[in-house]
């Protein structure tokens, strides 16, 4: 094997020289593409998580859980919170997206395997009428959110190596649903090598190293290296209201919230739902040594998730649906702090990953053969100068297309984007047939234009001159 070049002599000093075994086979420009994986890879880092977390078995690899108690929380005013508060909180957001201090941010780099969808995630049909795409609903919710304040906002949106081009394509072919192109900013995370249990450098060809995504975490670094937060510094936006892309329900904009935010003097804050059951796959809003701390859904014990407090609610209840606010100097601090190691923790996942053996043949894994390594974005929260928890109400926030079929499916969001364009109508006194679970009989669809809020659509409602019938079914534009 050639070692001439000075990376692979690296990757050899590392213990990680089967990454160049079949370097000499390869076409020139084959070769150039290793190199430039390669390049991306901190050796560094790949050696101390291998120590840390690869080497690592038993309890020494798994979550601590010492001191761990639930967080608190600001309750929403139906379950006791303080109405003055709220009414504050929101008005203060108001003025800060009149001040155009406010950005929205969508991570969009996951692989959505579990769905079973081909193409990025964003471009799957969510609308229960109008089948209109996941992007579409976000972009006509921040066209709408940006004429209601006057500022139009700025859109980033994060991508993965895979689905970057199909992403700004989708958006090329459809105009981007009417948003200003200065506006959108597209850019990708960074990526992982996964390594095998021994921790060797995966490849998953010949010329070709096994890369995935470096976790939503890896947005902190990303907007940091892409030049979204100098863009940011330069528009006067301080604050980047981060919402997940599989969520169609979410209030991406939302004034009470951004106003505790900044009232609080919070550098980073997140949005609650009270867990439906026990198992229900949410992290955990905990409070841990004085810090406030997410523990996902798979690192709790279920017995500590099962527990009951004494006004018979679930003890961990305070679940997290992925809503944060965070301070545009904060990501920053974080995404340089300690050089060039970010303070994050990686996180271990054992999968399947299809690579080539020391032979160079495809082995196609079925159980876990590998480990990908991967940042959290709520990790980032015991970093935090007052973090602060909100509660949200579900049903105006939380409804994600996750599984193909069963709970959180196409099904069971476009149910819920019914239920909810009905309550908006209940509000404004139509009398609207629903079943128990507040489903309405007929076909129902708002555009985000006509409505994104109970607010928004109120105002919209009022200015209609004529009323609409209801008979067969009702698009609202
Ligand atoms: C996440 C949370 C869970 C809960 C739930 C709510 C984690 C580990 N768990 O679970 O606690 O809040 O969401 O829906 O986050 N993504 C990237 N790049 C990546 C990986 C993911 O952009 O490398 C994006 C992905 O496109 C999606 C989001 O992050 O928008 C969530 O990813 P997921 O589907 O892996 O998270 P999930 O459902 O396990």
């Amino acid at each position: 094997m050639s070692s001439a070049h000075p990376l692979i002599a690296e990757f050899q000093r590392a213990g990680q020289a089967q990454v160049f075994a079949f370097f000499d086979e390869l076409a020139p420009d084959a070769q150039q593409h290793l190199l430039a994986e390669a390049a991306e890879i901190d050796l560094a880092e790949i050696d101390r998580l291998n120590r840390t977390l690869v080497a690592q078995t038993g309890a020494a690899a798994g979550v601590n859980l010492s001191g761990l108690a639930p967080a608190p929380y600001e309750p929403l005013i139906a379950h006791g919170g303080d109405a003055l508060a709220w009414e504050r909180a929101k008005r203060a957001g108001e003025d800060a997206l009149r001040a155009g201090r406010v950005a929205a941010f969508t991570v969009a780099g996951g692989q959505g395997t579990r769905l079973g969808y081909d193409g990025p995630k964003g471009t799957f049909p969510v609308t229960p009428f109008l089948g209109k795409t996941l992007f579409q609903v976000f972009a006509e919710k921040l066209l709408a959110a940006g004429r209601r304040y006057g500022r139009p906002l700025h859109w980033f949106i994060m991508t993965s190596h895979q689905n970057h081009a199909a992403t700004e394509a989708f958006f090329r072919e459809h105009h981007f649903f009417g948003c200003d192109t200065t506006r959108v900013h597209f850019f990708r995370q960074g990526r992982m090598p996964a390594v095998d249990f021994s921790g060797k450098i995966l490849l998953e060809a010949k010329g070709s190293i096994a890369l995935s995504p470096d976790g939503h975490g890896g947005s902190l670094r990303a907007l940091d290296r892409s030049g979204a937060l100098d863009l940011m510094e330069r528009e006067g936006i301080d604050t980047l209201s981060y919402f997940q892309v599989d969520n169609p329900l979410v209030r991406a904009i939302d004034p009470a919230f951004i106003g505790w935010h900044l009232l609080r003097g919070s550098e980073m804050s997140s949005k609650m739902v009270p867990k439906a059951y026990a198992e229900e796959k949410l992290g955990h809003f905990c409070a841990q040594n004085g810090r406030l701390v997410v523990v996902e859904y798979s690192d709790l014990p279920m017995t500590m998730q099962r527990e009951i407090n004494a006004s018979g609610q679930l003890r961990y209840r305070a679940g997290s649906i992925a809503l944060h606010l965070l301070d545009r100097e904060f990501i920053r601090r974080m995404a340089r702090s300690d050089g060039s190691v970010v303070a994050l923790p990686f996180h271990r996942a054992d999968k399947k990953i299809p690579a080539i053996d020391a032979a160079g043949q495809p082995v196609k894994p079925s159980k876990a053969n590998g480990v990908k390594f991967e940042l959290f974005v709520f990790d980032a929260l015991p970093f935090a100068q007052n973090p602060l928890v909100i509660e949200t109400s579900r049903a105006d926030d939380f409804s994600p297309v996750k599984n193909a079929e069963g709970v959180d499916s196409p099904q069971t969001c476009r149910d819920d984007q019914r239920r909810q364009f009905a309550r908006w109508l209940n509000a404004q006194g139509v009398a609207l047939a629903t079943d128990a679970t507040g489903l309405p009989a007929i076909n129902l669809e708002v555009a985000p234009s006509f409505g994104y809020d109970e607010d928004s659509f109120a105002e919209s409602w009022a200015r209609l001159s004529v009323r609409p019938t209801l008979a067969d079914g009702l698009v609202l534009t």
